[in-house]
């Protein structure tokens, strides 16, 4: 573009995409305060939100609901009104938002899957996964059930990241050391992968954006490449489209590391 940048440098870094899920807006899990930080940060073209942004499973069964899921949501409405076109991508914890599919709200798009173009010319598949996962599709009690074990870990998690921030300790994921532990979980994953890829390539996609699983990831499963966003919940992990075309998987606990060394940086600068 050739008009003229304001002199004054954009503290926001400018992306063509972002692309979150797993958000679980309404959970006690839902790490709003970290994404809203996330978010902050960049000024993108355009974001697709990769399902379960909002958890209905969860508020069917009372509402939680505090400030900061607010100023997820507001934070979406701002960006959406200076310009940053939203695509919500529909999951199996938002269903309920299944049946509005196609509606439009000024740059707010509901979906329940999307094409999206790189700036190199990839066509990438942006589907939540769901429709992928032979538990949520075919036994809906068994993913009831594997949801309230999850949970626990989750509480666990809390708890632990909670005396972990008490005595100066980064944020880490028990949870996600977990599922890395465990083989069943590794080949669920990878019959997932294995699943989504197989679908890309019949149906001519050089690539896919989804979430689901909560494991953040970008791989190449024979001919397709896989982007997996990760989640809000435990990871905090997202993925990032650059104006060369370059796709980044962002993490939060580095990031958070890399701000605090620069800072450390900064205030050991002679002024
Ligand atoms: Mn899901």
């Amino acid at each position: 573009m050739s008009h003229a940048e304001p002199l004054r440098p954009s503290r926001k870094q400018r992306v063509r995409t972002l692309w979150i899920s797993d958000v679980h807006l309404g959970t006690r899990d839902c790490q709003a305060e970290h994404l809203a930080h996330f978010l902050k940060g960049y000024q993108a073209e355009r974001i697709y939100l990769v399902g379960d942004i909002i958890d209905g499973w969860k508020l069917r069964s009372g509402i939680y609901w505090p400030q900061a899921h607010t100023n997820v949501i507001r934070r979406l409405l701002t960006l959406s009104k200076r310009g940053t076109e939203v695509i919500y991508v529909t999951g199996n914890h938002d269903e309920f938002l299944r049946r509005y599919s196609k509606l439009i709200l000024g740059n707010i798009q509901l979906v329940d899957e999307a094409e999206h173009l790189t700036v190199d010319g990839r066509r990438l598949l942006v589907i939540h996964g769901d429709q992928f996962d032979v538990i949520t599709r075919y036994h809906r009690w068994l993913a009831f059930l594997g949801d309230r074990a999850y949970e626990f870990t989750l509480v666990l998690n809390r708890w632990l990241n909670h005396w972990r921030a008490r005595y100066g300790y980064g944020y880490w994921s028990l949870s996600a050391y977990l599922k890395h532990k465990v083989k069943g979980a590794v080949n669920f994953i990878s019959d997932f992968e294995d699943a989504i890829a197989h679908e890309c390539t019949r149906r001519g996609f050089h690539g896919v954006v989804c979430g689901h699983i909560h494991h953040a990831e970008i791989r190449q499963v024979g001919e397709v490449e896989y982007l997996n966003c990760g989640d809000w919940v435990e990871s905090c992990t997202a993925l990032i489209e650059h104006w060369d075309g370059r796709i980044e998987l962002y993490r939060f606990a580095e990031a958070q590391a890399l701000e605090a060394a620069l800072r450390l940086a900064e205030l050991g600068e002679p002024a």
